[in-house]
């Protein structure tokens, strides 16, 4: 097994019977691990909602250490249009070749800054502070704003002792409540700014929603673009012959950053709450229990993605739900796309070899299931070409 791989710990359930269970905080979650099963699930926003309590589609639960619904996440039709209306335009900026090129500086410095270090940790002193220097572009913001973010550690719900810690979560609750203030009273071109001034249905947005949507921008695209970017380093490690190609071949470029998304897939699974008694994979489901649509799963499905545990870089079919699938598929997959599709050049372009010096996996646990996302710690050395 290559240090970099992902293995798929879902292939047998899903073959067998097509759903796992996993224990959370006394609510347990039926897992969906077939990719038709995903897809229609996704689909029957109804029976299967996500507007339940603040905090409970996410596994595990948190509900207990947060009280603000996070939009448009957690909202249902009609009004989950409605938010999304509002949303859609700012968030395909990224598009944009002035926020392509803010990109790229960022990148650039951090790949010859890693190009200059004998070895580095690809999590604390690449990843992070890409991650969170690329969101001062989604979210409008001057660049320094980023130091904090980046002090804040790798994790915004999770510290090394708990999945959920409430303490760590109540540093970004008030931090976000602060910027809202600070925004209403010097109203500026921030994503804070516009929202608070943005209107649904005749009214202006409160407070508590701008705070719902600011969390999610936060918390959403923080591990995953992280662990989407370590794994790919990672895999070029490993795989230098795909660097030469995309050096060769720039136009594979967005097919090479679906395939790594699909292969990757960082966020795993997400739930969905049960609104009747009904059916899914011909196992009971009832009312008000949970059931899971896991992406990461979903994702190697055979019966749709040929050699799914490779990753073939210009993988043409592709339809794979690394972002989700149906209304509430990703918002920022367009600055998790750009993000990677530019690191990719920059990398393709300087790096000649990187080695793995050392690595800790991350290893999430879904009961029954245990599953490699990326890593906690994972040391490098890059090499310059000449
Ligand atoms: C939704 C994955 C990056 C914001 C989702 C969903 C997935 C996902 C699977 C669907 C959730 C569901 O159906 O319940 C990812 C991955 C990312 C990434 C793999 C990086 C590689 C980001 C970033 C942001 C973001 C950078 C913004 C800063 C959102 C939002 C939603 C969402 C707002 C909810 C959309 C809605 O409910 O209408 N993401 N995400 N994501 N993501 Fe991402
Ligand atoms: C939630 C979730 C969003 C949740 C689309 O996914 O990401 C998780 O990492 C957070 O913990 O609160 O934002």
């Amino acid at each position: 097994m290559k240090k970099s791989a992902l293995p798929d710990p879902f292939a047998q359930a899903r073959e067998a019977k097509g759903y796992g269970t996993v224990e959370d905080q006394n609510d347990p979650v039926t897992m969906l691990l077939r990719l038709k099963d995903v897809r229609k699930t996704a689909k029957d926003t109804k029976t299967f909602q996500s507007g339940a309590a603040p905090g409970r589609i996410v596994v595990p639960s948190e509900v207990s250490i947060r009280d603000t619904r996070q939009i448009p996440f957690e909202v249902d039709p009609p009004m989950h249009g409605e938010y999304r209306a509002l949303l859609e335009d700012w968030f395909k900026r990224p598009e944009q070749p002035d926020y392509r090129e803010s990109l790229e500086e960022i990148i650039t410095e951090l790949v010859d800054e890693a190009l200059q270090m004998d070895s580095l940790e690809v999590m604390e002193q690449f990843a992070l502070k890409l991650q969170s220097r690329a969101l001062t572009l989604l979210l409008n913001i001057p660049y320094e704003e980023s130091e904090t973010w980046i002090g804040w550690g790798m994790h915004v719900f999770r510290s090394e002792e708990s999945a959920l810690d409430g303490d760590k979560a109540a540093i970004l609750y008030d931090y976000i409540d602060a910027q809202i203030d600070k925004a209403i009273e010097h109203p500026g071109d921030d994503l804070y700014s516009v929202l608070l001034d943005s209107e649904i249905e005749g009214r202006k947005l409160t407070k508590e929603e701008v705070k719902g949507v600011m969390i999610l921008t936060f918390a959403g695209g923080r591990d995953t673009v992280i662990n989407a970017v370590t794994n790919s380093i990672a895999y070029f490690a490993e795989h230098p012959e795909s660097l030469t190609r995309l050096d060769n071949e720039p136009e594979i470029t967005a097919h090479a950053v679906e395939e790594l998304v699909r292969y990757f897939s960082p966020l795993t699974h997400m739930g969905r709450v049960v609104t009747e008694d009904t059916q899914v994979c011909e196992h009971a489901a009832k009312a008000d229990t949970r059931v899971s649509l896991c992406w990461a799963s979903a994702n190697r499905d055979a019966s749709t993605f040929e050699n799914p545990n490779e990753i073939v870089i210009d993988r043409k079919m592709n339809p794979h739900v690394g972002f989700g699938f149906g209304i509430h598929k990703c918002l920022g997959a367009t600055h998790a796309r750009q993000v990677l599709r530019v690191l990719l050049g920059v990398l393709a372009q300087k790096v000649k070899s990187i080695d793995i010096l050392e690595q800790k996996d991350n290893i999430e646990d879904w009961g029954e299931f245990q599953r490699k996302v990326g890593y906690d710690s994972i040391q490098v050395e890059f090499h310059r070409k000449d």
